[in-house]
């Protein structure tokens, strides 16, 4: 008998691994490291989703930094544009997140992008949320710089992800 695409593909296991394949001069390895990390806890801590790193081999959700053309349908743009995208879950390219290495990435917002708020965001898609028109959500597609100390997801973010796990 028929049957049509789920409304919005899933991760359908609880533990998600993901990859940091190479760094951005930008910042210190470690505080991307841990921007990365942080952007996975926000996830993690309001769903039954469990994220480990791994160094060598496939990833769910691989993350790398590139400029222009870099092996998929999505060049990026040079510096202001399109700062980041990322893949909704699925095999191969699915869950996986390209930040723009064209762009400032900054762990405190005084200039340029911060790699926690975007890599959050992405990693939103990377778990199969699109956007939300709720005015500071995260998933917001409107960039806003703020003091990410403290930083909390959005109760929109939290029944989104709670919608899909
Ligand atoms: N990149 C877009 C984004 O991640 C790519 C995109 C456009 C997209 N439409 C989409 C991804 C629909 C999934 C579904 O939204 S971006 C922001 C924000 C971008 C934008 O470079 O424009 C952030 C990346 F929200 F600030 F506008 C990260 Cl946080
Ligand atoms: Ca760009
Ligand atoms: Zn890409
Ligand atoms: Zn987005």
């Amino acid at each position: 008998s028929y049957s049509a695409f789920p409304r919005s593909p899933t991760w359908t296991k609880e533990d998600v691994t993901y990859r940091i394949l190479n760094y951005t001069p930008d910042m210190l390895q470690a505080d991307v490291d841990e921007a990365i990390a942080k952007a996975f806890q926000l996830w993690s801590s309001v769903t039954p989703l469990r994220f480990t790193r791994v160094y060598g081999g496939q990833a769910d959700i691989m993350i790398s930094f590139a400029a222009g053309f870099h092996g998929d349908f999505y060049s990026f743009d040079g510096p202001g544009g399109t700062l980041a995208h990322a893949y909704a879950p699925g095999s191969g390219i699915g869950g996986d997140a390209h930040f723009d290495e064209d762009e400032n990435w900054t762990k405190f917002t005084t200039y340029g992008y911060n790699l926690f708020l975007v890599a959050a965001h992405e990693l939103g898609h990377s778990l199969g949320l699109s956007h939300s028109n709720v005015f500071g959500a995260l998933m917001y597609p409107v960039y806003m710089a703020m003091d990410t100390r403290n930083y909390q997801l959005h109760q929109d973010d939290i029944d989104g992800i709670q919608a899909l796990y």
